[in-house]
């Protein structure tokens, strides 16, 4: 993780520079300079306006912010609040800039269904080239919800069909759970954000919709502790006394991986301060008397909706 002071304050950059960078229009920046106070430029004998590499990441943090739904003035707010503390807030990872986008040469089902192509054959420097694109063309969500997760269903369905071996499934999840690894680790960690831990019920495998979850969670602003497959409840609850998280967030696909779950909120009830229980999957999607019987909170039948959740819930 890098802070915003780490980046050079030196006055290079010109505006159309920045904008490009940046994706803000120059008469916008001009407007939240003027309004907000937000940056103050050097400026040329010519009057015209020269920015350095941290005002750059000050402006992606603060665009961060209002696709996160943050009106300017409470962005710019939250900006000008943490630097009276003393606090440079984290860069966003370069990943993000919006400035790389290209058009696609090709719709999102396109390319899940060469991803499949490539992971079956496992042919991994066509999967690599395919991730290098996605990712330069589209955001997250389509990546997640209208790549991965359509090229995961079909290799399930080939797999239960008899068509690729187990150990092409083990090696589809293994490459697109590295990815996702990756990108986690690539978001800050806020310190100062709502702490949420995720991860998978008692032996409870499938751990990719938990870790999607959690990088868009983390990408949210979200303190987001991934902890993976197969979590004991004790353990878990031991582990929420000693950090007490503000949310423990669960998945289970199957009924033996979610009948632990009934007694969690419970649990999680007798510490102080009480964390929030949310639960989601692929068992409460098929089993609406089971999310009904559940206490805590059915955080929603997919990861949009769980984010949208976990906002108001945060709230
Ligand atoms: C990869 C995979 C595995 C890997 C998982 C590796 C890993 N590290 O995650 C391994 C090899 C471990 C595995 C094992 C098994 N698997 Co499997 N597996 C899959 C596969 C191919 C992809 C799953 C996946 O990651 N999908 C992508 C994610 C994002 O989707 P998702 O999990 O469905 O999650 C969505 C929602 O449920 C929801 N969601 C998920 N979690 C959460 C959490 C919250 C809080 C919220 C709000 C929402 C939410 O959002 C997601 C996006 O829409 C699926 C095929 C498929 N159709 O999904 C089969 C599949 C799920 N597996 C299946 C089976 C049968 C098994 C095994 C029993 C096989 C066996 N005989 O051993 C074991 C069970 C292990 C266990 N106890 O968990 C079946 C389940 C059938 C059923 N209805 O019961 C499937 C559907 C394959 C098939 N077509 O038959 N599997």
């Amino acid at each position: 993780m890098v802070s915003i002071a780490e980046f050079s304050d030196e006055p290079i950059f010109t505006i159309k520079v920045v904008c490009e960078r940046t994706g803000i229009k120059p008469v916008t920046l001009r407007a939240w300079e003027r309004r907000y106070n937000l940056l103050d430029p050097s400026r040329l004998e010519n009057n015209y306006r020269l920015y350095s590499d941290r005002d750059i990441q000050i402006l992606r943090w603060i665009t961060h912010r209002l696709e996160n739904g943050l009106t300017i003035s409470r962005a710019v707010r939250e900006y000008h609040e943490l630097r009276l503390n003393g606090i440079w807030p984290e860069a966003l990872p370069i990943l993000q800039t919006p400035v790389l986008r290209n058009p696609p040469k090709a719709a999102p089902k396109e390319y899940s269904e060469q991803l499949f192509t490539a992971i079956t054959s496992h042919n991994e420097i066509k999967a690599r080239q395919i991730i290098d694109t996605i990712q330069s063309v589209f955001n997250l969500e389509t990546i997640f919800f209208e790549i991965f997760n359509p090229c995961l269903y079909e290799i399930g369905e080939a797999w239960y069909r008899g068509e690729i071996r187990i150990a092409t499934e083990h090696y589809a999840s293994g490459f697109i759970r590295g990815f996702l690894m990756n990108l986690l680790q690539a978001f800050p960690v806020n310190n100062r954000a709502p702490k949420l831990l995720v991860g998978c019920a008692p032996e409870e495998f499938h751990e990719i919709g938990p870790l999607m979850l959690s990088v868009l969670l983390r990408r949210e602003g979200y303190q987001v502790e991934f902890l993976g497959s197969d979590l004991p409840v004790d353990d878990l609850v031991a582990y929420a006394e000693d950090i007490s998280p503000d949310m423990v967030i669960l998945s289970a696909g199957f009924e033996h991986t979610a009948r632990p779950l009934f007694q969690f909120q419970e649990k999680l009830n007798k510490l102080s301060p009480k964390s929030l229980f949310g639960f989601g999957g692929r068992y409460f999607n098929e089993n609406s008397s089971a999310r009904d019987a559940m206490q805590g909170v059915f955080l929603g039948s997919t990861l949009a909706e769980a984010i949208r959740n976990v906002h108001d819930l945060m709230d």
